[in-house]
């Protein structure tokens, strides 16, 4: 059984909706990011960059225990081990490849840093907020010419729309009105239909919003050096 340490956010999304999707069965450790459970001892063995989602399967390559943290890494090693939504063929896995690093190095970082500086930064900041919303934009415009042509990013649904899409559906936080990208509505509804999505944000919803953080939360996850 997979162990998953997961919060209700963007980046646990991407994992927890891929168990789902591949039917891999795991159990859920809760690391609360808003109490700075990431920065305790037993958290950082699995993950010394005090981050989730991380996993550990016990049954890992060659039958033995492996741990693993960074969302991309974990997605292809559960698609990899699961043998579903990662290509055989070199030239479709590595079109799957690219929209996976798509969403590592530029979605979730810039999105991330929009919706920190327009909702969470304690004190408002013109020029990051442009430069992130201009980012955040160009990315949105991106992927709207590429589902133009394909309807999914990498072709066929892969491991890359599982890592993207949950950046869109916290599009409220980085404030882009999906209307203006047509296509990637119709991409992210067409996701958000498939019940292993909706099972896979559904894992501790109850905890998933911020609201206005406290001081106890601004310290822990946006605050802390060590
Ligand atoms: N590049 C990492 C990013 C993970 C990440 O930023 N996780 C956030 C939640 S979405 C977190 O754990 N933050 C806690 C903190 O920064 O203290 C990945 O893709 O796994």
């Amino acid at each position: 059984m997979i162990e998953f340490y997961y919060w209700p956010t963007p980046n646990g999304h991407k994992v927890s909706v891929a168990l789902e999707e591949l039917g891999l069965p795991y159990e859920t450790h809760a690391v609360n990011i808003l109490r700075g459970e990431q920065a305790e001892p037993a958290f950082l063995a699995v993950n010394p960059n005090r981050k989730i989602p991380a996993i550990v399967d016990p049954e890992g390559p060659g039958g033995a225990p492996i741990t693993l943290f960074e969302s991309g890494a974990i997605l292809v090693y559960l698609a990899e081990k699961a043998g579903r939504f990662w290509p055989a063929d070199p030239r479709a896995r590595h079109l799957v490849n690219q929209w996976l690093m798509f969403q590592v190095g530029n979605v979730g970082p810039m999105f991330g840093q929009c919706g920190h500086f327009k909702g969470y930064a304690p004190e408002r900041i013109p020029y990051a907020i442009d430069r992130y919303t201009h980012e955040t934009l160009r990315l949105y415009g991106v992927m709207d010419e590429r589902l133009a042509e394909v309807e999914y990013l990498a072709g066929d649904y892969s491991i890359a729309d599982m890592a993207t899409w949950p950046w869109v559906r916290v599009r409220w936080f980085h404030e882009i009105d999906l209307s203006a990208f047509p296509r990637v509505e119709r991409w992210y509804e067409t996701i958000a239909a498939r019940p292993a999505v909706q099972r896979g944000v559904a894992l501790l919803a109850d905890d998933e919003k911020i609201g206005d953080p406290s001081d106890e939360t601004r310290e822990a996850f946006f605050g802390r050096t060590s």
